[in-house]
């Protein structure tokens, strides 16, 4: 629990403090990562991606002909700078695998009216293979979370988020749903065409489409905060769609997809595998113009995706920019995203996110994350304000301190603070200030 003293000092005004200091993470970080590299080396060696087993070429990615790192969730690409966390990868035969792991214990305190506290537990754990096939590669990858039951059905306290239920009858408001225990179960094939090109298809049971950016979990500027972000629904909460084929080109530094899954959003089992027609479409044009740089367009034309809404179809529209900085004792990440929901019939609302995170001798994090959001989901059709759409600003600033590695992976500690802006029309609901304090103790692989 959270010291009470803590919720008291709240401001009056609704400038959020954690916005100014968020911005100062993304624009005072990387000066301050630079000036301590500059002291050691004029040119900092790049950090090494990890290298194979036997030499110091990095890994070759699953889809392309690029090096591991590019490579985020689905078939997403990140900064091919951004480091590589996990395992090291061992070998069974032609096989060589990998496996990822994190876990948080998470407390939470969310102010107002409509806030809560919790404590939940996060669990992600996942196992890649990849072996040569043919003139190709083949790739498989399990994703699996403990969360239907360290974190349940009504998921953890998150003021302003919606999206899913928790009983298949009513909206989960002001709550972040829990994942399922498969997240992922899908498997890639990637022919090359010549030197720097390759064609791929990737079949997933869940599975991520080509839709938005890599999901806030596992991009490297997002991992370090347990909440997901206010835009998840707008931007990246197709990473556990349960039906998915992509067919993709790669040329040098060009990604074109095209996918067509099921968009129907994980119902209130969350344990099971649910089966629906691939009736829905996406498409997204990636281009990673150097290490640093992974930007994105895509667009989805989403059938029936809301369980109690089934009548409603969704046209989406994201475009997602990802910088990455290694300094010699320092990573530095920072996403700017976009997202936009047409619904059909109905309105259209946009959400945008600027997220950085700063890591510091793999020990210290700073990390920071600024949403505006259009909300239209808050209110059941029996209250007043049903239908609306408000403007909800959040901003959230964080601190995890890592302890040395051991055998068993990394422990850490962290802790985060939000603050939101929001239309007069709700204070009455939520309160003039609405707040949240997050502390987690975490695991990882
Ligand atoms: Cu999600």
């Amino acid at each position: 629990m959270l010291p009470p003293v803590l919720r008291h000092r709240r401001r009056s005004r609704a400038v959020p403090t954690a916005l100014l200091a968020g911005l100062l993470v993304v624009t005072m970080g990387p000066l301050w990562a630079q000036d301590s590299a500059s002291h050691a080396h004029e040119s900092a060696p790049a950090m090494p991606t990890m290298a194979e087993h036997d030499g110091d070429t990095p890994m070759r990615g699953l889809l392309g002909p690029y090096a591991m790192s590019r490579e985020a969730s689905g078939t997403s690409w990140q900064p091919q700078a951004t480091p590589m966390g996990g395992s090291a990868p061992w070998m069974m035969g032609d096989w060589m695998w990998m496996a990822h792991g994190s876990a948080n214990l998470v407390v939470t305190d969310n102010a107002g009216p409509r806030g809560d506290r919790d404590t939940v537990v996060q669990t992600m754990g996942m196992l890649m293979g990849m072996r040569p096939l043919g003139p190709g590669t083949l790739g498989v990858r399990a994703m699996v979370s403990l969360d239907p039951w360290g974190v349940g059905k009504t998921g953890y306290p998150l003021l302003f988020q919606t999206g899913e239920t928790a009983d298949g009858r009513t909206p989960l408001v002001d709550r972040q749903h829990p994942h399922d225990l498969f997240m992922e179960l899908a498997a890639s094939y990637a022919q090359p065409l010549g030197e720097s090109s390759s064609v791929f298809v990737y079949l997933g049971l869940p599975g991520e489409p080509a839709l938005g950016p890599p999901t806030f979990m596992h991009r490297f500027s997002g991992m370090d905060n347990p909440e997901a972000p206010l835009g998840h629904h707008w931007l990246d909460a197709t990473h556990i769609t349960f039906g998915v084929a992509t067919l993709g080109w790669v040329w040098k530094d060009l990604k074109v997809e095209g996918s067509a899954f099921n968009a129907r959003e994980p119902d209130q089992i969350r344990t099971n595998i649910e089966l629906r027609a691939l009736d829905s479409w996406s498409g997204r044009v990636s281009y990673n113009p150097s290490e640093r740089w992974a930007l994105q367009v895509s667009r989805g034309v989403l059938r029936s995706p809301e369980q109690l809404e089934p009548d409603v179809d969704v046209r989406r529209t994201t475009a997602s920019v990802i910088y990455h900085r290694q300094f010699e004792r320092a990573q530095w990440q920072t996403t700017l995203a976009w997202g936009r929901n047409q619904k059909l019939p109905g309105h259209a609302t946009e959400s945008f996110l600027l997220e950085s995170a700063l890591v510091i001798d793999a020990v210290h994090t700073l990390f920071g994350r600024v949403e505006r959001v259009d909300k239209d989901e808050l209110f059941g059709e029996d209250e007043p304000l049903a239908g609306q759409v408000f403007t909800v600003d959040k901003a959230t600033l964080g601190a995890v301190h890592d302890f040395p590695s051991t055998r068993l992976g990394r422990f850490g500690l962290g802790l985060q603070y939000s603050r939101y802006a929001i239309p007069a029309a709700l204070k009455p609901v939520y309160g003039d200030q609405p707040d949240a304090w997050l502390a987690f103790a975490r695991w990882r692989l």
